[in-house]
């Protein structure tokens, strides 16, 4: 069986835009009007690529979860089912959600904040129970919202590395999203750039030094193609990008949001 899967980061969001420039995590900041934007555009990217999604996956956060609707809108499929999880959502910031790039910058050094910033294995300090941008007695992550796949509880996550992530998205990509592929449908995942590079890094079996020179840019859809076999899943090559320039911006301006001369406020 023969399936497309479409993988994409929201739209630029308020804290990415680069004036700004503060780690977002689990912060549930809205996209800006440039994000909108890319997200309707990214929706005419995959008309044009002829792709139709059957079924949408996001994140709990609206970032994700307006990027999507705004596809679907362009798309004429705003009625296709949809699934959202924490488990798609971006990495757990820890202490960092909230400061700015360039501020954690000057306090840690390059090394140490490049290695918080997208080591697999590092996880950036965690944040304190008290801090505004911790989560804990956020409704969305309520007992009563538990989905039964285990791992950590997401209301007590006070920081992540990436290794983290694909930990607690595995059981969803096994149980949710294999079985729409198997079955031979077209599936959008609407998610974060850290989530991005883990579902790029178990994809194109890529190590856990390479995975660090990856960035993710916003609003560019990124296409596998997908075969069920013998009850095996694989993919045809690495993914690619709908618009490939825009692609190569995009992750420039992501790399540049964490350089000694960044702006930040
Ligand atoms: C950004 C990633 O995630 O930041 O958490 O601030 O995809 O939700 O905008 P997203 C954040 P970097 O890891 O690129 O610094």
């Amino acid at each position: 069986m023969h399936a497309e899967l479409i993988i994409m980061r929201h739209g630029e969001s308020t804290w990415t835009r680069k004036e700004v420039n503060r780690f977002a995590g689990w912060v549930d900041v809205p996209l800006t009007e440039r994000g909108r934007d890319q997200a309707r555009k990214a929706g005419g990217l995959i008309a044009g690529a002829g792709l139709s999604p059957d079924l949408v996956f996001t994140s709990l956060l609206k970032r994700s979860i307006v990027t999507a609707d705004l596809v679907l809108d362009v798309l004429d499929r705003s009625w296709i089912p949809v699934q959202r999880t924490w488990r798609l959502n971006e990495r757990h910031y820890g202490a960092f959600q909230g400061q700015t790039r360039p501020a954690m910058l000057a306090r840690y050094g390059q090394d140490l904040f490049s290695t918080y910033r997208r080591s697999f294995d590092v996880r950036p300090p965690q944040i304190d129970t008290d801090s505004p941008y911790f989560q804990g007695a956020d409704p969305r992550y309520a007992p009563e919202m538990d989905d039964g796949l285990g791992g950590p509880d997401p209301a007590a996550v006070r920081s992540e590395c990436l290794k983290d992530v694909q930990a607690r998205l595995e059981p969803y990509w096994r149980s949710r999203l294999i079985p729409a592929l198997a079955e031979g449908r077209t599936v959008l995942v609407v998610t974060h750039g850290s989530v991005v590079r883990s579902l790029v890094k178990g994809l194109e079996g890529i190590s856990d030094q390479d995975i660090r020179s990856i960035n993710v840019p916003t609003g560019i859809p990124l296409v596998y193609d997908c075969t069920w076999q013998a009850g095996s899943f694989s993919t045809a090559g690495p993914g690619r990008y709908l618009d490939p320039e825009a692609a190569r911006k995009g992750m420039e301006e992501v790399a540049s949001l964490g350089r000694p001369g960044s702006a930040g406020v």
